[in-house]
C-alpha cells in the first residue's frame, strides 16, 4: 500500500502509546478554564477520511499542508476512534456523547428506506448542551441523521443550519443518490451553486466573522472525500430524478486526491479566518473523520476499512489545535472516541449537562490541555453483526461468531489472534462485551 504508515512507525508511537497507557499515570494539574472562559468550538469533521490519508498520519501521495500545519501546531491523537464504522451513528454519538445505539441510530438512515424517520428530539446535542452558555451554533454540511425537517439540526440546538441532510450528494448538483434535491438553508430547501466542499467552507467563514465577537460553537460536516468521486472543476454527475444521470470519472484515486486536496485548502481558510478576527487564543479547532476510509482511501496499514471493526474501520484521524493553550507538536496516544466531545466541550464552556442527556463518553480535556493520561475504561463497537471491545491494549472482536483477541501494543495490525492462549482476558471482555450490548439494547427497548 502507497500510503502505508511503516510497521516500526506504530510500534515507535501508537504502540508505545498502548504501553503507556497501561502505566497508568495522571496529570493532574489544575484545568484553566474557570466558569465565566467561554472557548469557541470549531468542530471539522471529514467523511470517510481513513488513517493513513493525511499528510501529518504518513500520507507521501495526498498534501494537505493546512491540516498538516494543525497537527504541527497542535495535539494528534493516536489512538481516537469513530464511534460507528459508518456515516449516521458516528454523528449520532458525536452529537449526543452517548452510544448511537441509545439514539436509535445503530445503521445508515439510507437515503432509499429511511427518508421518514430521524434520531428522536429527546437526544440532548452538544448544540443544545452549549446553548445554556448562551453559545452561537452553526452546522454547515452534512447532517445525515434524519431527512424530515422535524428531525433538522435547527431542531437539536443548531441556530443555522446549511447543507444536506442524506449521507452524500453530487458535488455540483446537490442531488442525493436517490435522486432528490438536497440542500437545505434551515428547514427549506434552497440549493446555491457551488462545490460543496467550498459551500461549507464559505458558511463557516461567514458564521466565524458574524460571531467573532461572542462565544460560538461552529461544526463543519464535510463530504470530502465521500463519493461520488468528483473534484472540484467536474461537472455534475446526478439531476434531480436522476441519480445516475452523467458519465462518472474512472480515475477515482485522482479524485480523492483532489477532494481532500479541496478540504485541506477550506480548512485552512477557516484556521486564517480565526487569526484574522483575532480569536485563535480562544478557539479550539478539533478535525476528525466520521470512519475508516471507502474504495480510494488508506487505512495506513491498518486491518479493514469503512464498515468493518477491525481498526481500519473506526481508528482515524484527529487533531486538536488550539494556539497557546495545547502543546504544539505534540502527541497523545490515549483511547478516545467521538462521544467524547460532548462532555468535554461542556467542560470547558462551564456548561452543565443536563440529567436526561446521559452521555457514556468522558471529559477529555486535560488530555488536550494538559497531554493527561485517562483513567482506564472499556469502550465498545458494535456494526450489523460485528462487535467490539477494548479495554487498554487488549481488543476483542466478534464476527461471524468468531471470538478473537488482539494485543494492539504489539500488533496494531490484527493478525496475531490471542483468544486461545489468553483465556482469561478473553472471557472477562466477552462479558463486558454482552453486558454493554445487553444495556444499550433493553434501554432502548424499554423507551420503544
Ligand atoms: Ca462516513
Amino acid at each position: 500500500m502507497d500510503n502505508t504508515i511503516s510497521r516500526r512507525k506504530f510500534v515507535k508511537s501508537v504502540g508505545a502509546g498502548v504501553g503507556m497507557l497501561l502505566m497508568g499515570g495522571c496529570n493532574n494539574s489544575a484545568k484553566w478554564f474557570g466558569a465565566n472562559d467561554k472557548p469557541n468550538f470549531i468542530i471539522i469533521m471529514a467523511d470517510d477520511l481513513g488513517y493513513g490519508d493525511l499528510g501529518c498520519y504518513g500520507n507521501t501521495k495526498i498534501r494537505t499542508p493546512n491540516i498538516d500545519a494543525m497537527a504541527a501546531g497542535g495535539m494528534r491523537l493516536t489512538d481516537y476512534h469513530s464511534n460507528g464504522a459508518v456515516c449516521s451513528p458516528t454523528r449520532a454519538a458525536l452529537l449526543t456523547g452517548r452510544y448511537q445505539q441509545r439514539c436509535g441510530i445503530n445503521g445508515v438512515v439510507t437515503a432509499k428506506n429511511h427518508r421518514e424517520t430521524g434520531m428522536p428530539l429527546s437526544e440532548v446535542t452538544f448544540a443544545e448542551v452549549l446553548k445554556q452558555k448562551d453559545y452561537a451554533t452553526g452546522l454547515f454540511g452534512k447532517w445525515h441523521v434524519g431527512y424530515p425537517a422535524e428531525f433538522n439540526p435547527i431542531k437539536q440546538g443548531f441556530d443555522e443550519f446549511a447543507g444536506f441532510v442524506s449521507g452524500n450528494v453530487d458535488y455540483q448538483s446537490h442531488v442525493d443518490q436517490e435522486g432528490y434535491a438536497d440542500w437545505w438553508k434551515g428547514e427549506k430547501l434552497a440549493d446555491e451553486n457551488g462545490y460543496t466542499t467550498d459551500l461549507i467552507t464559505k458558511y463557516g467563514e461567514r458564521f466565524i466573522e458574524k460571531h467573532r465577537a461572542e462565544a460560538f460553537c461552529l461544526y463543519l460536516a464535510h463530504e470530502a472525500p465521500h463519493y461520488p468521486y468528483q473534484g472540484p472543476d467536474d461537472s455534475p454527475e446526478r439531476e434531480v430524478g436522476n441519480a445516475h444521470a452523467f458519465k462518472k470519472r474512472t480515475d477515482k484515486k485522482t479524485a480523492y486526491k483532489e477532494m481532500i486536496e479541496a478540504m485541506d485548502a477550506g480548512i485552512g481558510k477557516i484556521v486564517e479566518k480565526v487569526k484574522q478576527m483575532g480569536i485563535e487564543k480562544n478557539t479550539l479547532i478539533f478535525f476528525c473523520s466520521d470512519n475508516g476510509p471507502a474504495g480510494p482511501g488508506s487505512s495506513g496499514g491498518l486491518r479493514g476499512k469503512k464498515g468493518s471493526l477491525w481498526e481500519g474501520g473506526h481508528r482515524v484521524p484527529a487533531i486538536a489545535y488550539w494556539p497557546g493553550r495545547i502543546t504544539a507538536g505534540s502527541d497523545s496516544y490515549e483511547t478516545i472516541m467521538g462521544m467524547d466531545l460532548l462532555p468535554t466541550m461542556a467542560a470547558m464552556a462551564g456548561a452543565k449537562i443536563p440529567k436526561q442527556a446521559q452521555p457514556d463518553g468522558t471529559d477529555v480535556s486535560d488530555v488536550m490541555l494538559n497531554n493527561a493520561k485517562l483513567e482506564q475504561r472499556t469502550l465498545f463497537w458494535q456494526h450489523r453483526d460485528q462487535k467490539a471491545v477494548r479495554h487498554g491494549k487488549w481488543k476483542l472482536v466478534v464476527q461471524k461468531n468468531k471470538t478473537r483477541l488482539f494485543d494492539l501494543a504489539s500488533d496494531l495490525a490484527e493478525k496475531n489472534d490471542l483468544a486461545t492462549t489468553e483465556k482469561a482476558v478473553t472471557a472477562k471482555m466477552v462479558k463486558l462485551l454482552s453486558q454493554w450490548h445487553k444495556e444499550v439494547w433493553d434501554g432502548v427497548e424499554k423507551r420503544s
